[in-house]
């Protein structure tokens, strides 16, 4: 049995050094997220992750993306580290948006507001625990987001204007 989380994650209002605001061109990674987790992952180029790392420390976080010339936001969970389940040798920022895409968009531009941190990386027995608490991560996402001071961040200008 997976350990019970709490529902929500942060503070009412996001605290420092949140809003991270991050953006960059979607690229690939080894396609085991669809493959072998069924959460798609779309990775941030790795000068973004590398600006990131200045800010923030690896880790699971949330907040709000949108993508290419879509002005639509949704809510996203980010996986920021070394993913000690598959031992990455590269620090990555992978951003599993809330919601159904038709289709892939690798290349296009990724705009996310991180809004908070909910837990830190671990390593896992199986898949399945490891997909479980990613699922539990989506709802803390959900919960966490529907706060008054995180809604306001959703029609933020930088992921509401897409690139002209
Ligand atoms: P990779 O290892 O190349 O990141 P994944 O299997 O993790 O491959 O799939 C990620 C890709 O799936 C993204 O780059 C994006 O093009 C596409 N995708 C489709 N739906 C989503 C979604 N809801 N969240 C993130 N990426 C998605
Ligand atoms: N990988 C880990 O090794 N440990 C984790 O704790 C972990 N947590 C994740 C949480 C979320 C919300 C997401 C989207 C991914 C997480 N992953 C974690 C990364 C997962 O291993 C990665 O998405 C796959 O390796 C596909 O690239
Ligand atoms: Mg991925």
């Amino acid at each position: 049995m997976s350990e019970r989380r709490p529902s929500i994650a942060g503070e009412e209002t996001p605290q420092p050094p949140f809003p991270v605001y991050l953006k960059g061109a979607v690229s690939k990674g080894f396609g085991r997220g669809s493959r072998e987790l069924g959460i798609p992952t779309a990775n941030l180029p790795e000068e973004v992750a590398d600006e990131a790392g200045k800010v923030i420390d690896t880790g699971i976080y949330y907040g709000w993306a949108s993508v290419g010339s879509c002005p639509e936001v949704h809510p996203m969970v980010m996986s920021f580290g070394w993913n000690p389940y598959y031992k990455n040798e590269k620090r990555s920022a992978e951003v599993h948006i809330i919601h159904d895409y038709p289709q892939d968009f690798y290349g296009e531009e990724l705009r996310i507001i991180v809004t908070g941190y909910i837990r830190a990386e671990k390593n896992y027995e199986s898949l399945d625990a490891l997909i479980d608490d990613i699922n539990t991560d989506i709802r803390v996402a959900k919960n966490s987001l529907s706060r008054p001071a995180y809604q306001a961040l959703k029609s933020h200008s930088f992921v509401v204007s897409p690139i002209p």
